[in-house]
């Protein structure tokens, strides 16, 4: 083995895995899914750290074999390992605050998601969804435009990929299939964003969504505003 090797262990849907998987395929590294399920899941649970799952394993050619739990630690120790921070981020604190500060604050909007999946009711759903499409989300789209317009290139940092544009393309994935096509970034309110995702569409991060990124086991109820089994 003369390269290290990756292996995220999670169900056989997207969920807390997705961007970590995004990752991977973005940067063309060699990785295996594991996945689990309820019942498999349950005499190894406390074996992990958290007793959760996403699980990275690192495989080194050494044969060291290391574990990182938590989906954001998995995504940025992948950013580290493949240069998807803004070039000079590991010796300038500030300049990596400043990446940092666009993947947490893209982070709350997905949690805002989050949140409206997650919530008991329909009536509460639909709440949280109507909120978030007519009032937070549009309003925090707007500061990352105004950044991506300013950084004198298609993504956060200039022309270099880093974590945040990951992110922000796996959110609008979300917010497509939630909301419906261009609702919330397109040519119109957010031009630079939409670039960006169009860039990203165009390559390998739109080639993982659309050909491997589901495996058909749950499907997105737009009545329900939840998943449920298929
Ligand atoms: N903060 C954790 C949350 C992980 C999490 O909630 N994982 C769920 C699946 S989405 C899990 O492991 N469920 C199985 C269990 O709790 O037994 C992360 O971001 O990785």
């Amino acid at each position: 083995m003369t390269e290290t090797t990756y292996d995220v262990m999670y169900f056989q849907f997207p969920g807390m895995a997705d961007i970590s998987r995004l990752i991977l395929e973005t940067v063309g590294a060699k990785y295996t899914n594991t996945f689990i399920t309820d019942e498999s899941f349950k005499p190894i649970k406390h074996e992990q750290r958290f007793g959760k799952v996403p699980r990275l394993t690192v495989k080194k050619p050494d044969g060291t074999v290391s574990y990182v739990w938590e989906s954001k630690a998995i995504h940025e120790y992948l950013a580290e390992v493949f240069n998807l921070l803004p070039d000079g981020a590991s010796s300038d604190p500030l300049l990596r605050a400043e990446c940092m500060s666009n993947i947490h604050s893209l982070y709350e909007q997905m949690d805002r998601l989050m949140m409206m999946r997650i919530m008991p009711t329909l009536e509460l759903r639909k709440v949280v969804r109507d909120m978030s499409v007519a009032d937070k989300l549009p309003k925090a789209l707007e500061y990352h435009e105004k950044i991506v317009a300013q950084s004198g290139g298609t993504y956060y940092f200039g022309n270099k990929l880093t974590l945040p544009d990951l992110i922000l393309y796996a959110l609008n994935v979300r917010f497509k299939r939630y909301f419906g096509e261009g609702v919330l970034i397109n040519e119109t309110v957010t031009p630079s964003l939409y670039k960006l995702v169009q860039s990203l569409e165009a390559g390998k991060p739109g080639e993982y969504v659309r050909e491997r990124s589901d495996w058909g086991k749950r499907k997105w109820d737009t009545e329900q505003l939840t998943y449920v089994a298929v």
